[in-house]
């Protein structure tokens, strides 16, 4: 495969990598053989930790580095009920150079991964949040738009990215619906040092979702997701299915007590995630995709999607740069 030249940014900079691409940490999906194909091709690969035990997630991290001696980074995840075991085991043990965060605010944790000379690169959804994190010395954040598959903010990403760059001199990294080569070039453009890729590796070949799943995305359209849990206050993005009709016609059921019960809510999405991408139940499961399923149209090896990233965002500087001469 012929090999594009590298994209040099203040991310690939940081972090020392070849293209300005960092891979999501989905949940079940971003895994040592994922992770080490992305960083492999010259991105950077993350491992998801979900909900996982201090044992699995050093499982992986073990596998991982025999995988690739490349950069790559692991990511901790705050609704994970293990989440103090799993930073204690990545700032004592594990030996990585690089964190990302999401679902929650890593405050507590920054000091103890600075001294350990970790780079933290949490991911936020709002300006105060980014400022924060910049302030208590995040090396880079990920601002994720509401299009992005999974637990979600409310600001879309066009919205926040560009008030993001504005507030912040650390690196700014987009994600929320960053697809082709198209929006690589245009969160360039609007400031952003690289993007963040989950629902299109999800489709790779080295991606270990259920074909289930992953045909799921291949033939979803512009409206095929669904966003559910607002009202618990963990909205999700994923696509539309039995799952998603059951859980948002309770959802409409439970009226605004004070004390609402979400009783039926968690048993219906308990081990959802599980059933989608590990099992290939594309009913009952939680299939978290973003709002850019519907440009998700092939397969493809990690390379190849990097690369197509690339020459396209390349091509595109070309073609419409002649409107800015
Ligand atoms: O974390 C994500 N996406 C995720 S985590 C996840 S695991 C899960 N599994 C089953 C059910 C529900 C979730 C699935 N998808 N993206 C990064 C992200 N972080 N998006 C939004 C945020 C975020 C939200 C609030 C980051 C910080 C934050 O802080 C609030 C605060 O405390 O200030």
């Amino acid at each position: 495969m012929q090999r594009e030249s590298g994209m040099k940014t203040a991310l690939t900079e940081l972090l020392n990598i070849e293209y300005p691409i960092i891979q999501g940490a989905m949940a079940w999906v971003a895994d040592p053989d994922l992770a080490s194909a992305v960083s492999n091709a010259g991105g950077l690969g993350v491992i998801g930790t979900g909900h996982d035990s201090v044992e699995l997630v050093r499982k992986k991290v073990e596998e991982m580095k025999t995988r690739t001696d490349k950069p790559f980074a692991v990511n901790a995840m705050f609704l994970n009920p293990n989440i103090d075991e799993v930073v204690d085991y990545l700032i004592d043990e594990a030996e990585i150079k690089i964190v990302t965060t999401g679902a929650g605010n890593p405050s507590k944790y920054m000091e103890r991964f600075k001294e350990a000379g970790i780079k933290v690169i949490p991911v936020v959804a709002s300006v105060a949040l980014a400022k924060r994190m910049e302030r208590i010395g995040a090396d880079a954040v990920v601002v994720e738009g509401m299009e992005a598959g999974g637990h979600i903010g409310r600001l879309t990403s066009l919205a926040l990215l560009p008030q993001v760059v504005d507030a912040l001199s650390v690196p700014v990294v987009a994600a929320g619906g960053f697809g082709d080569g198209r929006s690589l070039a245009a969160a360039l453009m609007l400031g952003a040092a690289g993007i963040q890729v989950g629902t299109r590796f999800v489709v790779a070949k080295e991606s270990n979702a259920h074909d289930n799943f992953k045909q799921s995305i291949l033939k979803a359209k512009d409206v095929s997701t669904v966003v559910t849990g607002e009202i618990t206050g963990h909205p999700v993005r994923v696509l539309r299915n039995q799952l998603t009709k059951n859980y948002l016609s309770v959802q409409k059921s439970i009226t605004s007590d004070e004390k609402p019960d979400f009783t039926e809510l968690e048993e219906l999405a308990s081990g959802a995630l599980y059933r989608a991408v590990v099992q290939g139940d594309t009913k009952e499961g939680s299939m978290m995709a973003g709002q850019i399923a519907g440009l998700v149209n092939s397969e493809g090896t990690v390379e190849e999607i990097i690369l197509d990233y690339i020459t396209e965002a390349r091509s595109i500087y070309k073609d419409r740069g002649k409107y800015f001469e």
